[in-house]
């Protein structure tokens, strides 16, 4: 069995900026074990249910949402190399004091799938880091296809961890008993044959028409999934093959997922994996950000799905 700890060391290089990936890396993942455990705490009744107040998407905010906000938070200020956070439940971005030679800006959705929490059904966490040049803000918001590594977690039947850095994309478990990531799988792929589509089809009348003939053709050779965690849904297709959508609600003109925390880093692990991603007609990973908190509809999966598209 080979340890996150020992993948990392067998892998990499001992460059600066490797040493300051695998840094965030390691705390990352430590902010995942902890969330895990309070998860499978004896004492999580307090976890669950509405914190009381609305995030910047106007969404309730839950307790778990906080809880996991304040964890990640406090795990990424003790990599140096982390100047700048920015998270869907903090308004503005975070300024840490860190004074690394290396800058770095993390993106985090720290709990995703929200609405999942209550009815224990998998959740999970999303991170897209970015270099930027010291006190330039312009070079804050930059693209997908500029991350330097993008990493998830799943809170399920099992806790996931996966990240993709360079040209690989490795997926590791957390063995409980240990408190440590074990290696599952290594440079993945997504399969040839896609098996599934994976859309809120409740929406179908808002979509575009091009959206809702894609849906009406895919449906014959795909079978349907949707969980309701962008995470779940889209680790699913990754492994197995398919395509996620969140497509623009085209009545109300607004988009539900969220570029730089959401879209993106999901976009450049299944770049990585051989997949393909368009939001509003091009690549998601092209899109040059207005905001951190902007929305964007998303198509992601396999690059043959995305293709006939
Ligand atoms: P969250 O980050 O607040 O949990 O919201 C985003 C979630 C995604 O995980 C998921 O794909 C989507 O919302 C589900 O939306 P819907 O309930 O409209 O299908
Ligand atoms: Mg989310």
């Amino acid at each position: 069995m080979i340890s996150l700890d020992d993948y990392i060391i067998q892998n990499f290089d001992n460059s600066t900026e490797d040493e300051a990936v695998f840094d965030i890396i390691k705390n990352i993942s430590s902010g995942i074990i902890q969330v895990s455990e309070i998860l499978l705490g004896n004492n999580n009744k307090n976890i669950f249910g509405d914190q009381g107040a609305k995030n910047i998407h106007g969404e309730d905010v839950q307790k778990l949402d906080i809880i996991a906000t304040d964890i990640f938070v406090k795990e990424l200020k003790k990599s140096e190399s982390i100047k700048i956070i920015g998270c869907e439940e903090l308004d503005e971005l975070q300024f840490t004091d860190n004074n690394s030679n290396l800058s770095y800006t993390v993106m985090m959705d720290p709990l995703d799938g929200s609405s999942n929490i209550d009815v224990s059904i998998s959740i999970g966490s999303i991170f897209g880091i970015w270099k930027h040049i010291p006190g330039d803000i312009n070079s804050i918001l930059l693209p997908g296809n500029k991350i330097e590594l993008a990493i998830y977690s799943i809170y399920g039947p099992n806790t996931v961890l996966v990240f993709g850095y360079k040209s690989v994309v490795c997926m590791f478990i957390l063995d409980h008993f240990n408190s440590k990531f074990v290696l599952y799988k290594d440079k993945i792929k997504l399969p040839d044959k896609p098996k599934y589509y994976s859309v809120n089809e409740s929406n179908y009348s808002t979509w575009d028409k091009n959206i809702q003939e894609y849906i009406n053709n895919i449906k014959s050779n795909l079978s349907l999934r949707y969980v309701g965690s962008l995470i779940a849904d889209f680790h699913r297709n990754l492994l197995k093959g398919g395509v996620f959508l969140y497509p623009e609600d085209t009545i109300k003109n607004k988009s539900k997922l969220r570029l730089m925390y959401e879209a993106n880093p999901l976009a450049y692990i299944n770049k990585l994996c051989g997949g393909l991603s368009v939001s509003n007609g091009i690549n998601t990973l092209d899109i040059i950000p207005e905001n951190i908190h902007q929305s964007v509809p998303l198509i992601i999966g396999n690059a043959s799905l995305i293709e006939q598209l």
